[in-house]
Protein backbone atom coordinates (compact mmCIF):
# COMPACT_ATOMS: atom_id res chain seq x y z
CA UNK A 1 0.00 0.00 0.00
CA UNK A 2 1.47 3.45 -1.27
CA UNK A 3 1.46 5.94 0.95
CA UNK A 4 3.35 9.29 0.59
CA UNK A 5 4.07 11.31 3.02
CA UNK A 6 5.26 14.98 3.25
CA UNK A 7 6.28 17.85 4.88
CA UNK A 8 6.91 21.29 4.61
CA UNK A 9 8.07 24.15 7.44
CA UNK A 10 10.86 23.91 9.53
CA UNK A 11 8.46 22.50 12.44
CA UNK A 12 7.24 19.80 11.25
CA UNK A 13 10.00 18.03 10.55
CA UNK A 14 10.36 17.26 14.22
CA UNK A 15 10.49 13.64 13.70
CA UNK A 16 13.09 11.00 11.56
CA UNK A 17 11.52 10.50 7.84
CA UNK A 18 9.19 13.12 7.46
CA UNK A 19 11.60 15.20 4.59
CA UNK A 20 9.52 16.21 1.96
CA UNK A 21 8.56 13.72 -0.46
CA UNK A 22 9.74 10.86 1.64
CA UNK A 23 7.52 7.81 1.47
CA UNK A 24 7.39 6.97 5.48
CA UNK A 25 7.89 3.33 6.71
CA UNK A 26 4.94 1.47 8.02
CA UNK A 27 5.17 1.39 12.06
CA UNK A 28 8.60 3.09 12.14
CA UNK A 29 9.48 4.20 15.75
CA UNK A 30 6.03 3.28 16.69
CA UNK A 31 6.71 2.98 20.30
CA UNK A 32 8.95 6.44 20.21
CA UNK A 33 7.03 8.98 22.21
CA UNK A 34 4.84 6.02 24.08
CA UNK A 35 1.62 6.85 26.14
CA UNK A 36 3.58 6.35 29.45
CA UNK A 37 5.78 9.15 28.44
CA UNK A 38 3.13 11.78 27.09
CA UNK A 39 1.09 10.90 30.34
CA UNK A 40 4.21 11.34 32.89
CA UNK A 41 4.18 15.17 31.21
CA UNK A 42 2.87 17.98 32.94
CA UNK A 43 -0.88 18.32 31.38
CA UNK A 44 -0.64 21.22 28.76
CA UNK A 45 -3.95 21.76 27.00
CA UNK A 46 -4.34 24.27 24.62
CA UNK A 47 -6.96 26.57 23.28
CA UNK A 48 -6.49 26.88 20.05
CA UNK A 49 -5.71 30.42 18.94
CA UNK A 50 -5.14 31.48 22.50
CA UNK A 51 -1.99 31.78 23.81
CA UNK A 52 -3.19 29.97 27.14
CA UNK A 53 -1.20 27.27 29.15
CA UNK A 54 -4.12 25.87 30.48
CA UNK A 55 -7.78 24.80 30.00
CA UNK A 56 -9.92 24.02 31.81
CA UNK A 57 -12.52 24.35 28.76
CA UNK A 58 -14.09 26.88 29.95
CA UNK A 59 -16.08 29.45 28.06
CA UNK A 60 -13.93 31.94 26.47
CA UNK A 61 -14.98 34.92 24.30
CA UNK A 62 -13.68 35.87 21.12
CA UNK A 63 -11.93 39.35 22.36
CA UNK A 64 -10.53 37.64 25.82
CA UNK A 65 -8.59 35.11 23.69
CA UNK A 66 -7.11 37.93 21.16
CA UNK A 67 -9.37 36.81 18.21
CA UNK A 68 -7.91 39.62 15.85
CA UNK A 69 -9.63 42.18 15.67
CA UNK A 70 -9.94 42.40 12.02
CA UNK A 71 -11.86 38.79 11.90
CA UNK A 72 -14.96 40.04 13.94
CA UNK A 73 -15.07 43.20 11.92
CA UNK A 74 -15.51 41.14 9.16
CA UNK A 75 -18.22 39.15 10.63
CA UNK A 76 -19.77 41.63 11.84
CA UNK A 77 -19.46 43.02 7.99
CA UNK A 78 -20.08 39.89 5.97
CA UNK A 79 -22.45 38.29 8.22
CA UNK A 80 -25.92 38.05 6.54
CA UNK A 81 -23.68 40.14 3.78
CA UNK A 82 -24.32 43.25 6.25
CA UNK A 83 -27.04 44.71 5.03
CA UNK A 84 -29.41 41.96 5.58
CA UNK A 85 -29.62 42.42 9.30
CA UNK A 86 -32.56 41.89 11.46
CA UNK A 87 -32.46 45.46 12.45
CA UNK A 88 -31.98 46.52 9.15
CA UNK A 89 -33.84 49.96 8.28
CA UNK A 90 -36.39 49.11 11.85
CA UNK A 91 -34.93 52.19 13.44
CA UNK A 92 -36.01 54.19 10.86
CA UNK A 93 -39.53 52.50 10.40
CA UNK A 94 -40.35 52.38 13.51
CA UNK A 95 -38.63 55.76 15.43
CA UNK A 96 -41.06 57.33 18.38
CA UNK A 97 -43.70 54.56 18.06
CA UNK A 98 -45.02 52.74 20.45
CA UNK A 99 -43.85 49.03 20.54
CA UNK A 100 -47.21 47.25 19.66
CA UNK A 101 -48.36 43.73 18.37
CA UNK A 102 -47.54 44.92 14.42
CA UNK A 103 -43.80 45.84 15.48
CA UNK A 104 -43.43 42.36 17.11
CA UNK A 105 -45.06 40.85 13.78
CA UNK A 106 -42.41 42.13 11.73
CA UNK A 107 -40.01 41.28 13.90
CA UNK A 108 -40.93 37.87 14.37
CA UNK A 109 -41.18 37.70 10.34
CA UNK A 110 -37.54 39.11 10.07
CA UNK A 111 -36.23 36.49 12.44
CA UNK A 112 -37.62 33.79 10.49
CA UNK A 113 -36.53 34.88 6.89
CA UNK A 114 -32.97 35.18 8.91
CA UNK A 115 -33.47 31.05 9.53
CA UNK A 116 -34.14 31.23 13.85
CA UNK A 117 -36.52 28.81 12.70
CA UNK A 118 -40.00 28.54 14.28
CA UNK A 119 -39.02 26.64 17.60
CA UNK A 120 -36.32 29.54 18.84
CA UNK A 121 -38.38 32.63 17.19
CA UNK A 122 -41.65 31.49 19.17
CA UNK A 123 -39.54 31.68 22.00
CA UNK A 124 -37.96 34.85 21.77
CA UNK A 125 -41.18 36.16 21.02
CA UNK A 126 -43.08 34.93 23.66
CA UNK A 127 -40.25 36.11 26.14
CA UNK A 128 -40.15 39.86 24.42
CA UNK A 129 -44.49 39.99 24.66
CA UNK A 130 -44.28 39.22 28.13
CA UNK A 131 -41.45 42.18 28.66
CA UNK A 132 -43.81 44.05 26.36
CA UNK A 133 -47.23 43.18 28.41
CA UNK A 134 -44.98 44.84 31.97
CA UNK A 135 -44.25 47.88 29.73
CA UNK A 136 -40.33 46.76 29.85
CA UNK A 137 -39.58 47.65 26.17
CA UNK A 138 -40.99 50.88 25.43
CA UNK A 139 -39.29 51.62 22.30
CA UNK A 140 -37.40 49.66 19.26
CA UNK A 141 -33.94 50.28 20.79
CA UNK A 142 -35.19 48.21 24.18
CA UNK A 143 -36.87 45.81 22.02
CA UNK A 144 -33.37 44.99 20.12
CA UNK A 145 -31.67 45.28 23.52
CA UNK A 146 -33.75 42.74 24.68
CA UNK A 147 -33.34 41.11 21.24
CA UNK A 148 -29.33 40.66 21.26
CA UNK A 149 -29.96 39.83 25.01
CA UNK A 150 -31.85 36.82 24.66
CA UNK A 151 -29.67 36.09 21.72
CA UNK A 152 -27.07 35.86 23.85
CA UNK A 153 -28.33 33.69 26.22
CA UNK A 154 -29.11 30.97 23.58
CA UNK A 155 -25.95 31.02 22.04
CA UNK A 156 -23.41 31.63 25.04
CA UNK A 157 -23.35 27.76 26.08
CA UNK A 158 -22.21 27.35 22.30
CA UNK A 159 -18.86 29.42 22.95
CA UNK A 160 -16.56 26.67 23.48
CA UNK A 161 -13.67 26.93 22.07
CA UNK A 162 -11.73 23.49 20.96
CA UNK A 163 -8.80 22.52 23.68
CA UNK A 164 -5.91 20.20 22.19
CA UNK A 165 -4.84 17.67 24.94
CA UNK A 166 -1.31 18.16 24.36
CA UNK A 167 -0.19 15.35 26.38
CA UNK A 168 -1.74 13.14 23.67
CA UNK A 169 0.61 12.62 20.61
CA UNK A 170 -1.54 12.53 18.35
CA UNK A 171 -4.63 14.49 19.65
CA UNK A 172 -7.04 13.10 16.96
CA UNK A 173 -9.63 15.57 15.03
CA UNK A 174 -12.27 13.62 12.89
CA UNK A 175 -13.73 16.33 10.39
CA UNK A 176 -17.05 15.23 8.91
CA UNK A 177 -19.70 16.77 6.94
CA UNK A 178 -21.84 16.83 3.64
CA UNK A 179 -19.91 17.63 0.09
CA UNK A 180 -19.09 20.96 -0.27
CA UNK A 181 -19.66 22.02 3.60
CA UNK A 182 -16.39 23.27 4.00
CA UNK A 183 -14.53 20.38 5.24
CA UNK A 184 -11.23 20.76 3.74
CA UNK A 185 -11.03 24.60 4.07
CA UNK A 186 -11.40 24.40 7.57
CA UNK A 187 -9.39 21.73 8.36
CA UNK A 188 -6.67 23.64 6.31
CA UNK A 189 -7.58 27.00 8.43
CA UNK A 190 -7.76 25.11 11.77
CA UNK A 191 -4.11 23.91 10.61
CA UNK A 192 -2.57 27.43 10.07
CA UNK A 193 -3.73 28.13 13.50
CA UNK A 194 -2.73 25.25 15.47
CA UNK A 195 0.59 25.55 13.37
CA UNK A 196 0.88 29.22 14.48
CA UNK A 197 0.28 27.92 18.22
CA UNK A 198 3.61 26.05 17.95
CA UNK A 199 1.65 22.31 17.49
CA UNK A 200 3.22 19.68 15.04
CA UNK A 201 0.41 18.64 12.40
CA UNK A 202 -0.64 15.70 10.34
CA UNK A 203 -3.57 16.28 8.02
CA UNK A 204 -5.02 12.20 6.87
CA UNK A 205 -6.33 12.59 3.10
CA UNK A 206 -9.49 10.33 4.19
CA UNK A 207 -11.68 11.90 1.63
CA UNK A 208 -10.60 9.16 -0.87
CA UNK A 209 -13.74 9.60 -3.64
CA UNK A 210 -12.31 11.85 -5.69
CA UNK A 211 -8.49 12.57 -6.72
CA UNK A 212 -8.99 16.20 -6.06
CA UNK A 213 -10.19 16.04 -2.64
CA UNK A 214 -6.49 14.50 -1.72
CA UNK A 215 -4.61 16.83 -3.81
CA UNK A 216 -6.45 20.22 -2.35
CA UNK A 217 -5.21 19.20 1.46
CA UNK A 218 -2.07 18.51 0.12
CA UNK A 219 -1.87 21.99 -0.93
CA UNK A 220 -3.02 22.99 2.48
CA UNK A 221 -0.53 20.80 4.23
CA UNK A 222 1.74 22.31 2.12
CA UNK A 223 1.10 25.83 2.70
CA UNK A 224 0.81 25.22 6.69
CA UNK A 225 3.57 23.19 7.11
CA UNK A 226 1.28 20.06 8.36
CA UNK A 227 2.72 16.77 7.56
CA UNK A 228 0.73 14.90 5.08
CA UNK A 229 -0.63 11.25 4.48
CA UNK A 230 -2.28 9.85 1.92
CA UNK A 231 -3.23 6.69 -0.65
CA UNK A 232 -4.45 6.81 -4.11
CA UNK A 233 -7.95 7.86 -5.22
CA UNK A 234 -10.44 4.86 -4.29
CA UNK A 235 -8.76 3.72 -1.35
CA UNK A 236 -9.95 2.33 1.93
CA UNK A 237 -10.59 5.88 3.95
CA UNK A 238 -10.16 3.88 7.14
CA UNK A 239 -6.88 2.24 6.26
CA UNK A 240 -5.77 5.47 4.83
CA UNK A 241 -6.61 6.81 8.43
CA UNK A 242 -5.60 4.12 10.29
CA UNK A 243 -2.11 4.16 8.79
CA UNK A 244 -1.98 8.60 9.46
CA UNK A 245 -2.67 7.56 13.06
CA UNK A 246 0.63 4.99 13.40
CA UNK A 247 2.72 7.45 11.32
CA UNK A 248 1.79 10.29 13.40
CA UNK A 249 2.11 8.31 16.48
CA UNK A 250 5.61 7.50 15.60
CA UNK A 251 6.18 11.00 14.64
CA UNK A 252 5.14 12.28 18.12
CA UNK A 253 2.80 14.23 16.15
CA UNK A 254 0.91 16.73 18.55
CA UNK A 255 -2.65 16.81 16.29
CA UNK A 256 -3.47 14.45 13.48
CA UNK A 257 -7.07 15.93 11.13
CA UNK A 258 -8.78 13.22 9.53
CA UNK A 259 -10.77 14.62 6.64
CA UNK A 260 -13.16 12.50 5.26
CA UNK A 261 -16.18 12.55 2.01
CA UNK A 262 -19.17 13.87 2.51
CA UNK A 263 -21.09 11.96 -0.49
CA UNK A 264 -21.05 8.86 -0.39
CA UNK A 265 -23.90 6.14 -2.29
CA UNK A 266 -26.48 6.95 -0.13
CA UNK A 267 -26.55 8.61 3.38
CA UNK A 268 -26.60 5.30 5.24
CA UNK A 269 -23.86 4.46 3.30
CA UNK A 270 -22.27 7.40 4.61
CA UNK A 271 -22.63 7.37 7.97
CA UNK A 272 -21.65 3.30 7.95
CA UNK A 273 -18.36 4.29 6.32
CA UNK A 274 -17.84 6.97 9.11
CA UNK A 275 -18.50 5.25 12.14
CA UNK A 276 -16.30 2.40 10.63
CA UNK A 277 -13.44 5.17 10.29
CA UNK A 278 -14.15 5.84 14.17
CA UNK A 279 -13.87 2.29 15.28
CA UNK A 280 -10.94 1.52 13.07
CA UNK A 281 -9.10 4.70 14.79
CA UNK A 282 -9.78 3.11 17.98
CA UNK A 283 -8.31 0.08 17.32
CA UNK A 284 -5.13 2.27 17.47
CA UNK A 285 -5.86 4.49 20.54
CA UNK A 286 -9.63 3.53 22.45
CA UNK A 287 -9.54 7.11 23.28
CA UNK A 288 -9.75 8.63 19.83
CA UNK A 289 -11.02 10.16 18.10
CA UNK A 290 -10.59 13.32 20.57
CA UNK A 291 -12.90 15.75 18.36
CA UNK A 292 -15.68 14.32 15.99
CA UNK A 293 -15.82 17.95 14.19
CA UNK A 294 -18.91 18.57 12.23
CA UNK A 295 -18.46 21.22 9.34
CA UNK A 296 -21.74 23.23 8.25
CA UNK A 297 -22.20 25.21 5.45
CA UNK A 298 -24.96 28.01 6.87
CA UNK A 299 -25.99 28.55 3.13
CA UNK A 300 -27.95 25.21 4.33
CA UNK A 301 -30.25 26.83 6.07
CA UNK A 302 -32.31 24.66 8.42
CA UNK A 303 -31.05 21.62 6.40
CA UNK A 304 -27.90 22.08 8.04
CA UNK A 305 -29.89 21.87 11.22
CA UNK A 306 -31.02 18.07 9.81
CA UNK A 307 -27.45 17.51 9.07
CA UNK A 308 -26.52 18.22 12.33
CA UNK A 309 -28.81 15.78 14.00
CA UNK A 310 -28.12 13.28 11.53
CA UNK A 311 -24.16 13.13 12.26
CA UNK A 312 -24.68 13.81 16.04
CA UNK A 313 -27.04 10.80 16.06
CA UNK A 314 -24.94 8.72 14.16
CA UNK A 315 -21.38 9.91 15.21
CA UNK A 316 -21.92 11.61 18.71
CA UNK A 317 -20.30 14.99 17.32
CA UNK A 318 -18.26 16.78 19.68
CA UNK A 319 -18.10 20.19 18.28
CA UNK A 320 -18.64 22.27 14.91
CA UNK A 321 -17.64 24.61 12.28
CA UNK A 322 -20.41 26.45 10.76
CA UNK A 323 -19.21 27.68 7.34
CA UNK A 324 -20.30 30.35 4.44
CA UNK A 325 -21.08 32.77 6.96
CA UNK A 326 -19.73 35.46 4.46
CA UNK A 327 -22.53 34.48 1.76
CA UNK A 328 -25.78 33.91 3.42
CA UNK A 329 -28.31 36.10 4.38
CA UNK A 330 -29.41 32.90 7.25
CA UNK A 331 -27.09 33.67 9.75
CA UNK A 332 -29.91 32.75 12.02
CA UNK A 333 -29.69 29.07 11.62
CA UNK A 334 -26.59 29.32 13.91
CA UNK A 335 -29.17 30.27 17.01
CA UNK A 336 -31.19 27.12 15.30
CA UNK A 337 -28.73 24.71 15.51
CA UNK A 338 -27.26 26.03 19.16
CA UNK A 339 -30.69 26.07 20.54
CA UNK A 340 -31.54 22.94 19.13
CA UNK A 341 -28.24 20.84 19.98
CA UNK A 342 -26.35 22.92 22.62
CA UNK A 343 -23.40 21.73 20.83
CA UNK A 344 -20.00 23.63 21.10
CA UNK A 345 -19.30 25.61 17.82
CA UNK A 346 -15.40 25.65 17.84
CA UNK A 347 -15.16 28.02 14.36
CA UNK A 348 -16.81 29.83 12.19
CA UNK A 349 -16.06 30.94 8.72
CA UNK A 350 -16.53 33.69 6.48
CA UNK A 351 -14.46 33.41 3.41
CA UNK A 352 -12.36 31.56 1.55
CA UNK A 353 -9.39 32.59 3.03
CA UNK A 354 -7.37 31.24 6.65
CA UNK A 355 -7.96 34.50 8.02
CA UNK A 356 -11.29 34.39 7.51
CA UNK A 357 -11.95 31.75 10.53
CA UNK A 358 -12.27 32.19 13.71
CA UNK A 359 -13.72 31.91 16.99
CA UNK A 360 -17.52 31.44 17.89
CA UNK A 361 -18.74 34.79 20.54
CA UNK A 362 -21.86 35.03 21.30
CA UNK A 363 -22.11 38.31 21.91
CA UNK A 364 -20.34 39.72 18.51
CA UNK A 365 -22.78 37.07 16.72
CA UNK A 366 -25.97 38.30 18.33
CA UNK A 367 -24.86 42.00 17.84
CA UNK A 368 -24.20 40.96 13.66
CA UNK A 369 -26.75 39.29 13.46
CA UNK A 370 -28.96 41.71 14.69
CA UNK A 371 -27.20 45.05 13.34
CA UNK A 372 -25.13 43.65 10.77
CA UNK A 373 -21.83 45.71 10.68
CA UNK A 374 -23.38 48.82 12.41
CA UNK A 375 -22.11 49.48 15.77
CA UNK A 376 -24.16 47.66 18.07
CA UNK A 377 -22.68 47.89 21.52
CA UNK A 378 -25.01 45.95 24.19
N1 LIG B 1 -17.34 32.11 1.09
C1 LIG B 1 -16.87 31.05 1.77
N2 LIG B 1 -16.50 29.95 1.10
C2 LIG B 1 -16.06 28.90 1.80
C3 LIG B 1 -15.96 28.90 3.23
N3 LIG B 1 -15.49 27.71 3.61
C4 LIG B 1 -15.30 26.97 2.49
N4 LIG B 1 -15.63 27.68 1.39
C5 LIG B 1 -15.63 27.28 -0.02
O1 LIG B 1 -16.59 26.24 -0.19
C6 LIG B 1 -16.17 25.36 -1.23
C7 LIG B 1 -16.23 23.93 -0.71
O2 LIG B 1 -15.27 23.79 0.32
P1 LIG B 1 -14.49 22.44 0.61
O3 LIG B 1 -13.58 22.70 1.73
O4 LIG B 1 -13.90 21.87 -0.62
O5 LIG B 1 -15.72 21.51 1.07
P2 LIG B 1 -15.73 19.96 1.43
O6 LIG B 1 -16.33 19.26 0.24
O7 LIG B 1 -16.63 19.84 2.62
O8 LIG B 1 -14.34 19.54 1.73
C8 LIG B 1 -14.78 25.79 -1.63
O9 LIG B 1 -14.88 26.56 -2.79
C9 LIG B 1 -14.32 26.65 -0.46
O10 LIG B 1 -13.39 27.63 -0.83
C10 LIG B 1 -16.38 30.10 3.92
O11 LIG B 1 -16.36 30.22 5.15
N5 LIG B 1 -16.82 31.13 3.13
MG1 LIG C 1 -13.22 18.09 0.87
Amino acid sequence: MMRSCRCAGPRAGRGEGARRGEVAERGEGAERGGRDEDISRSVAQSVIGVRAAACDNRCMSAEESHEPKGFLARLRARLNRGGASIARDLRGLLRGRKVDAAVLEELESRLLTADVGVEATQEILSDLNRRVARHELDDVEALLAALRARLVELLAPCERALAVNRTLHPYVVLVVGVNGSGKTTSIGKLAQRLRADGLTVMLAAGDTFRAAAIEQLAVWAERTGALFSSQRAGADPGAVIFDALQSARARHIDVLIADTAGRLHSQTHLMDELKKVKRVLQRVEPTAPHEVLLVLDANQGQNALAQAQQFHAALGVTGLVLTKLDGTARGGIVVAIARALQLPIRFVGVGERAEDFGLFDARTFAAALVDGAADAST
